[in-house]
């Protein structure tokens, strides 16, 4: 797989072969300024064409010849006692199938011998090649790298399934052990129970376990809430396998039973998922899908009297971005918002709700994406819309005051665009009645 990736890479460097590309891995950090070590993932770009997890490597691939050359640290006996077995260089190209193994201090000399027209290397590195008296250019290569890494290969896109298996069932075991009374914390311990359990250390990012008015903030990170009866539980959560991410969100009722309130609320946000999945296939743009999903959400808080007016006023006056604030959706890969949602050239849209939108890209097959709309109550966008002018009109005050400690709800899929539409990795109950009997 990495070395497929090498190779497509190569193909955009094809003009200038005289040129070599510098990746820098990543480096072991520490708590402040003590000896405690968070835990290593390797740098992203680095992983994706090396495969290699392991701290203070680096890495150089010839864009003629294609060489790869595996940069390797001189470890001393010292590091052998704390850290364990240090390898040899041959038992290094048994293991990642480099064409070449290097120490770092050898670095600097195979690279002067290369006579390189370019160093290419991504922002951040320039110091180094510097170091060795060679001139970096950061113009290219994380543009290249981002291209490469938006269509996936079936071989990451096994990887984001597996991450995807493991997250579905940690999502189910949490919505069956949710109960009244219950700490944030301890939902989250049993979620990442699973996931570990499974071999999946690394979380993709940091999960939300947030209920009641905890789930209409956007990046909560609270954990200390007792869950209370009769309120919502909204959890977004991932896991990883060998790098890929899976990102995934589910909201339901605390007690298993949605009110009616909360049921009306919920199959808003669920049409609104329902009807972006189904736009969600090539030559589609993320943009559309996301005034779609917005046009789905305003179009049922009309419905219920929430709000007031027609479907076209409330999208034109951006009415929808009082509920739905964040983008519909982002790339998924080794990052969990991934590269390459604006391409060289694309600009954000300066409008409420999109603007956040991480991705403004036509869908095209092997991208992988999370669509994620949601609902939410928020007092800091409600409470001075109700004494704007433009849009107070539309506003039902009174009903929307009183959900001020309602929270929010949010429903994510992650899904992968085939050449007829697209695959659903996401298998977590999303349905009322299912999630009611699941948690019955
Ligand atoms: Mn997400």
């Amino acid at each position: 797989m990495h070395h497929e990736h090498r190779k497509k890479l190569l193909t955009l460097f094809k003009d200038d072969k005289d040129s070599v590309l510098y990746l820098k891995g990543g480096t072991v950090s520490h708590r402040y300024d003590t000896d405690f070590e968070y835990p290593f993932r390797q740098e992203s770009n680095f992983l994706y064409l090396t495969g290699v997890d392991e701290p203070d490597m680096s890495a150089v691939l010839h864009a003629g010849s294609g060489e790869y050359v595996l940069v390797i640290p001189r470890r001393d006996a010292k590091f052998a006692v704390w850290m364990g077995y240090v390898r040899s260089t041959d038992e290094y190209s048994d293991l990642y199938g480099p064409d070449r193994v290097i120490y770092d201090d050898e670095l600097s000399d195979w690279l002067k011998k290369q006579a390189p027209a370019k160093v290419h290397c991504l922002p951040g590195s320039e110091k180094d090649i510097r170091q060795f008296g060679l001139d970096p250019d950061i113009g290219h290569l994380k543009d290249a790298l981002a291209w490469c890494r938006v269509i996936k290969s079936e071989g990451e896109i096994a990887c984001l399934k597996t991450a995807a298996a493991a997250a579905n069932q940690a999502h189910l075991e949490v919505m069956q052990a949710v109960y009244a009374g219950a700490f944030e914390y301890e939902m989250k311990a049993v979620f990442d129970s699973h996931v570990v359990r499974h071999g999946q250390i690394h979380a993709p990012y940091s999960g939300i376990f947030a209920s009641g008015p905890g789930s209409a903030i956007l990046h909560y990170t609270g954990k200390h809430r007792r869950l209370g009866d009769g309120e919502l539980f909204l959890v977004d959560a991932g896991s990883e396998h060998n790098g890929y991410a899976s990102d995934i969100t589910r909201t339901y009722p605390v007690n298993g039973r949605f009110t009616a309130l909360q049921a009306e609320l919920y199959d808003i946000v669920l049409n609104a998922l329902t009807t972006a999945l189904n736009l969600v296939r090539p030559g589609n743009k993320m943009e559309d899908v996301h005034l779609a999903a917005a046009r789905a959400i305003i179009t049922g808080l009309r419905d219920t009297g929430l709000v007031k007016g027609n479907p076209d006023e409330l999208m034109e006056k951006n009415v929808f971005a009082l509920f739905f604030p964040h983008g519909l959706g982002h790339f998924l890969g080794l990052d969990t918002h991934d590269v390459g949602g604006y391409p060289k050239g694309t600009e954000k849209i300066d409008r409420p709700g999109l603007r956040f939108l991480r991705a403004r890209r036509i869908f095209e097959p092997g991208m992988v994406l999370t669509i994620e709309p949601g609902l939410y109550f928020i007092p800091a966008l409600l409470e001075p819309a109700l004494s704007e002018k433009e849009v107070s009109g539309h506003l039902n005050a009174k009903r929307l005051r009183e959900l001020f400690d309602f929270g929010g709800i949010r429903i994510e899929d992650n899904v992968v665009v085939r050449e007829d539409g697209h695959e659903n990795l996401t298998t977590v109950p999303k349905i009322r009645q299912e999630i009611e009997m699941v948690m019955s």
